[in-house]
């Protein structure tokens, strides 16, 4: 644990986690600045309107601050000041055992489920990082006899150092952000940082993501697999196991998908490693609520079922999603702003889509792509006029699936608000919050 009494210390971006760090420097003796590139907190008095002007001994950089070609961040690069990750700096004040949890998709689920495995065990758990609360936030609630339960981003962990989770997981790798990385073997070295490779770190791995399996020679890798494996957590006679112990049977499963199935794998697998009794397990994963927009079942709209897969802002979700519901009258929403990614995975793979409604940013480059691969789509200027035409033109036996493998940025503030409106439109009520404006 570092000493920061009376250090000069700036936070960059003032968002949750900025906030957050703050609060704990504050709290911890320095002597605190704050910076933001939209200078819209220029009037809280700790401000710094030049940061360039002045030295610091640290700087605290917020996760959604891109470090390759920020001038800011050069130039205490270049003066040798040190940078950290909020990540980091919540790290070091975490007591406890902690969880990482990271990889492309299913990050939310799993650190939210395993949150619940931990709580129902009677440890005094902590849920937090990417999910929503800093790790800042949480960190000095934590003692020694506590579990933090970590969500972490790329983003989170492209200027980390010192984050060294008591078990690290990398649930699955496939391309997104490759606007902030450069590429995806970027993307990778900047995941696999979770792994520190300290030699008591437990480590849980996805045994068929090829990828993932084949990241680390460890003894102490706990595999999760949907085969059957001679040990660790997998799937056997239509029931998860760890070893020999039959922890439930899927029919008790009450998440939809196989991409669900996985998170739940991943998360046996780390409470296993803590040695949670099967039935607790069992119980937390049969009363557990899947967070919301992922492969989420909004209802019928004139006999279609509409699902809300916001979450999905990269193809390999968008595919899990269209996996886990077949291709039967299947409707996909796709589009948003693009995150450098290649779109023709959508469509290589012969799937007999009914309708296929491009709309926002990367609308246009969606829309000639299927049309390269022989599909007719339609294309919208917005997520809204799409999801209007959808419901416009739902029928009996479709499955109408928002699942946009992008960003929601160019249109929306996150996935959740793109989620939210999505909903209210297929069911009738963004109409009325429109009309009565
Ligand atoms: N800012 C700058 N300069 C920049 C970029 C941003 O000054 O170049 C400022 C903005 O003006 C703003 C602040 O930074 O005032 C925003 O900070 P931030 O983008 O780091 O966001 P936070 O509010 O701190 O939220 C972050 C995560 N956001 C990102 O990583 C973009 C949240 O994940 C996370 O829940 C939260 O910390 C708590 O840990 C969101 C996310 O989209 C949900 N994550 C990505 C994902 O899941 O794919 C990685």
């Amino acid at each position: 644990m570092i000493n920061l009494k009376g250090k000069k210390v700036l936070v960059y971006g003032l968002g949750i986690s900025g906030q957050s760090a703050s609060k704990l420097l504050h709290e911890k003796g320095a002597c605190v600045s704050i910076y933001d590139d939209e200078g819209r907190f220029s009037n809280v008095f700790c401000y710094q309107k030049n940061p360039l002007m002045n030295e610091y001994d640290l700087i605290v950089v917020s996760p959604g601050i891109k470090v390759i070609g920020n001038q800011l961040i050069s130039h205490f690069i270049m003066n040798r000041t040190p940078l950290i990750s909020e990540l980091d700096l919540g790290f070091m004040f975490t007591k406890g055992v902690v969880v990482g949890i990271t990889g492309t998709n299913g990050k939310t689920t799993v650190t939210s489920l395993t949150g619940e495995i931990f709580k129902r065990a009677g440890k005094k758990t902590f849920v937090c990082g990417n999910i929503g609360l800093p790790i800042s936030s949480a960190a000095l609630k934590t003692d020694k006899a506590s579990f933090s339960i970590c969500e972490v981003s790329n983003f989170q962990l492209e200027l980390s150092r010192y984050f060294n989770a008591n078990l690290a997981t990398i649930l699955n790798l496939a391309p997104d952000h490759i606007d902030r990385h450069g590429s995806f073997e970027e993307y990778v070295a900047t995941k696999k940082k979770i792994l520190t490779g300290k030699r008591n770190q437990k480590v849980v791995l996805n045994f068929d993501d090829e990828l993932v399996k084949n990241l680390l020679i460890n003894k102490k890798v706990t595999f999760f697999s949907k085969k059957t494996l001679n040990k660790g957590v997998f799937i056997k006679n239509n029931a998860i196991y760890h070893n020999k112990t039959k922890i439930i049977s899927l029919n008790d499963l009450t998440l939809f998908g196989e991409k669900n199935l996985e998170n739940v794998l991943a998360s046996v697998a780390i409470a296993v490693r803590y040695r949670i009794k099967p039935n607790i397990i069992r119980e937390a994963i049969i009363n557990f609520k899947a967070p919301r927009h992922r492969l989420e079942y909004l209802g019928q709209v004139n006999g279609a079922n509409v699902f809300d897969d916001s979450k999905a802002t990269n193809i390999s979700a968008a595919l899990s999603a269209i996996n886990s519901l077949g291709e039967k009258g299947l409707v996909v929403l796709f589009g948003g702003q693009n995150k450098g990614c290649n779109f023709d995975e959508l469509f290589n793979k012969n799937i007999n889509y009914e309708a296929v409604y491009c709309f926002g940013e990367a609308g246009k480059e969606i829309f000639d792509c299927a049309e390269k691969y022989g599909y007719s789509p339609m294309l919208f200027p917005t997520m809204k006029s799409a999801s209007y035409y959808a419901k416009n033109n739902a029928m009996e036996g479709q499955k109408i699936l928002l699942a946009p493998a992008c960003a929601s940025f160019d249109e929306f503030t996150s996935y959740t608000v793109r989620g939210e409106v999505f909903k209210e439109i297929m069911f009738g009520i963004y109409e009325k919050i429109e009309m009565s404006q």
